[in-house]
């Protein structure tokens, strides 16, 4: 093979290569979002408290941003969307958007899931699951671990 066929074979796998990227991002570019939701934790109810908070990161590795709607959990009778602004909690009415190719971290300080009315005591270290419901993704459910209401945040989140 000469030298000239040789990179006319390059230049031709090159151009099929771009097609077939071409195609992966058009197809993806239906405004998908791609969700994952990473290191979830629920801070135990102090007690006799019936009230508890949720805290995740959300990632999006998507090419379209997306918005969670709403967080269920079978451990409480009600969950609400907190946003937290000048030190005081504030409910989130139209859910919280998670930009396109980013991430949305509840944590400490900031947003976080309030589950309201929890129906049982919980253990720290015991693991509760948590149904992340999305516009576009449609619903994630994870595992959350109990964090005891004493012991400090767990650090990916805190
Ligand atoms: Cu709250």
């Amino acid at each position: 093979m000469t030298r000239s066929v040789l990179a006319g074979v390059v230049v031709a796998l090159l151009g099929i290569a771009g097609l077939l990227r071409a195609t992966v991002t058009s197809g993806a570019s239906g405004a998908a979002s791609s969700i994952t939701v990473l290191d979830a934790w629920v801070r135990q109810p102090v007690p006799p408290g019936t009230q508890a908070a949720a805290y995740f990161t959300v990632r999006n590795d998507g090419p379209a941003a997306d918005r969670l709607l709403a967080v269920a959990s079978p451990i409480g009778a009600a969950t609400v969307l907190h946003a937290v602004r000048n030190g005081t909690m504030q409910e989130v009415a139209d859910g919280v958007v998670v930009p396109a190719h980013g991430s949305l971290r509840f944590a400490v300080g900031a947003g976080h899931v309030m589950i309201e009315g929890v129906s049982r005591p919980l253990t720290a270290g015991e693991v509760v699951p948590l149904a992340l419901t999305f516009e576009r993704f449609g619903t994630v459910t994870v595992d959350a671990r109990v964090v005891g209401y004493l012991d400090p945040a767990p650090s990916a989140t805190g």
